[in-house]
């Protein structure tokens, strides 16, 4: 069977009809070979404006489905995800060439969103306030935003959006995804499988989770529209530059999850075995493609060759290939240009006196597909391409000396988003976790900077946008508060002693 026949007996079985990804205009890909597998109609501005109305619609009712109902369908969701882990996954994998367990881990994601989500349902907590009045008590309600609007990436097609989404649906707003061009198939899958879900429920609003499938203006017409009250935007520090001031420019709400140039501190008391597999997973799994992969490794001086010549066997050795037919730990990247960018930067590691192991094309397959050895880049200095992320499995390694010295390096980056220390001395450990350390909005220890669980916030500073999604209380981003003060006695004093008698 080819990619194309698999990749339609794999929609058909999740219920996405022939129609949605064959005849249009915009084709898709399978990074695994390179051959196209979809040809889908893109919606034009009239359609994107129309899905705006009728999510603007849906929100004037979802708002008033009590919570815990709303998580009903969130719950009822989590089963269909479920039944369709298998096939989905095996799509991820197809669309954006992860290995399988990469891909059912994806699913395994939005699953575990979806139960946080339903057990949320009953919690959207607000606070009572002791007030300096007699006779007052205050409080505050947490209520629905308004039409939630989610841009995701190629890299995480479907879990992302189901973060955004199952958040969204329990805190009683509408959502329209605009997934990315490079996995449209995936998001007409996973979309299918929550209207079947929303099918099960029975009593949801027309347009209450859209898809729109498109190029650039799509996400552009729903950053420009006033009637989304919320834009959750996961994608390259480029992207969220355009879309942050014009979502601010009209005070709408923004989420953003840009890039991220992760580090991890090895200090001379890690665990060296340990330390080894946290970084062949951070830097090499996913192929390098995670927001959250591995980047930057800084190994103190006394430990610097055992660890390294370790590493190097690890890069020499490990499987690259089908992600599909062989057990490899590394498939490829997504296209040419993610190819390219990573040519042009070990070239640009070489130029400022790096040394490059690795970082090869392997050949596997047709001409059309982008598999690399990952590289291996050992730097005197954190300068040049060390300082921006390139998104494929370059893994840029220096020296240190001391540790308060390199956590100065550590964050003289622009992004800040995940970050790790490996050590045995709580000392350390303390100093990298503490207001002195990491500034980055996920810090680790003992374990690499990505594969993030999601009952924690997820998100980071700096260029990487600042935004919060998954779990915690990330769900306020989602809702609007208001303060409530009530005057149950017959008197009416005013704060702060503030005398106004008439
Ligand atoms: C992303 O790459 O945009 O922590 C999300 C992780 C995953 C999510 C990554 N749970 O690596």
């Amino acid at each position: 069977m080819t990619l194309r026949d698999e990749t339609r007996t794999l929609l058909s079985r999740l219920g996405v009809a022939a129609a949605a990804y064959q005849g249009g205009a915009m084709a898709s890909f399978s990074p695994v070979t390179g051959e196209q597998i979809g040809a889908l109609t893109p919606e034009t501005p009239g359609t994107v404006a129309a899905a705006i109305d009728r999510a603007a619609a849906a929100f004037r009712s979802w708002r008033l489905v009590p919570a815990p109902k709303r998580g009903e369908l969130v719950r009822l969701w989590a089963e269909e995800l479920r039944a369709a882990k298998a096939d989905l996954g095996r799509l991820v994998s197809i669309e954006a060439g992860k290995t399988l367990s990469e891909g059912l881990g994806e699913v395994q994601e939005m699953i575990d969103i979806c139960d946080f989500a339903v057990g949320l349902s009953r919690q959207l907590y607000g606070l009572t306030i002791a007030t300096e009045r007699p006779g007052h008590r205050m409080m505050e309600s947490w209520h629905p935003l308004g039409v939630v609007g989610v841009i995701s990436a190629f890299n995480f097609p479907v879990a992302v959006w189901a973060w955004n989404t199952a958040l969204a649906l329990v805190c009683g707003d509408p959502v329209i995804w605009k997934p990315s061009e490079k996995t449209p198939l995936t998001a007409l899958a996973a979309q299918a499988v929550l209207t079947h879900a929303i099918t099960r429920f029975g009593a949801a609003p027309e347009g209450l989770a859209q898809l729109l499938i498109g190029g650039p203006e799509i996400g552009a017409a729903l950053v420009e529209s006033p009637k989304v009250a919320l834009i959750s935007a996961t994608g390259s520090t480029r992207m969220g530059r355009i879309v942050g001031p014009k979502v601010a420019a009209r005070f709408g709400r923004s989420i953003l999850e840009l890039g991220g140039n992760n580090a991890g501190i090895v200090c001379a008391s890690a665990d060296l075995d340990m330390t080894l597999r946290a970084v062949a997973f951070g830097a090499m799994g996913t192929a390098g493609q995670r927001c959250t992969t591995l980047r930057r490794l800084f190994v103190q001086d006394s430990i610097y060759e055992a660890l390294v010549s370790r590493l190097m066997r690890a890069y020499a050795s490990v499987s690259v290939g089908n992600p599909l037919e062989t057990q490899a730990l590394v498939g490829p990247l997504i296209d040419r240009a993610a190819f390219d960018a990573m040519q042009a930067a070990l070239d640009a590691a070489r130029a400022a006196g790096g040394v490059v192991h690795g970082g090869t094309r392997v050949a596997c397959g047709p001409d059309t597909a982008f598999y690399v050895r990952p590289a291996l880049v050992e730097m005197q200095a954190q300068i040049g391409p060390v300082l921006e992320e390139t998104f494929a499995p370059i893994l840029y390694v220096m020296r240190f000396s001391t540790l308060e010295a390199v956590i100065e390096e550590h964050n003289a980056v622009a992004a800040g988003l995940s970050s790790s220390i490996f050590t045995l001395d709580l000392r350390e450990m303390e100093l990298f976790l503490s207001a002195a350390g990491s500034d980055c909005g996920i810090a680790n220890v003992n374990i690499g900077t990505s594969g993030a669980e999601i009952g924690g916030a997820f998100g980071g500073e700096k260029e990487t946008g600042g935004g919060r999604e998954s779990g915690s209380d990330a769900w306020k981003g989602y809702m609007r508060r208001a303060t409530n003060t009530i005057n149950y006695s017959r008197a009416l004093p005013l704060a702060q002693g503030v005398v106004f008698d008439i």
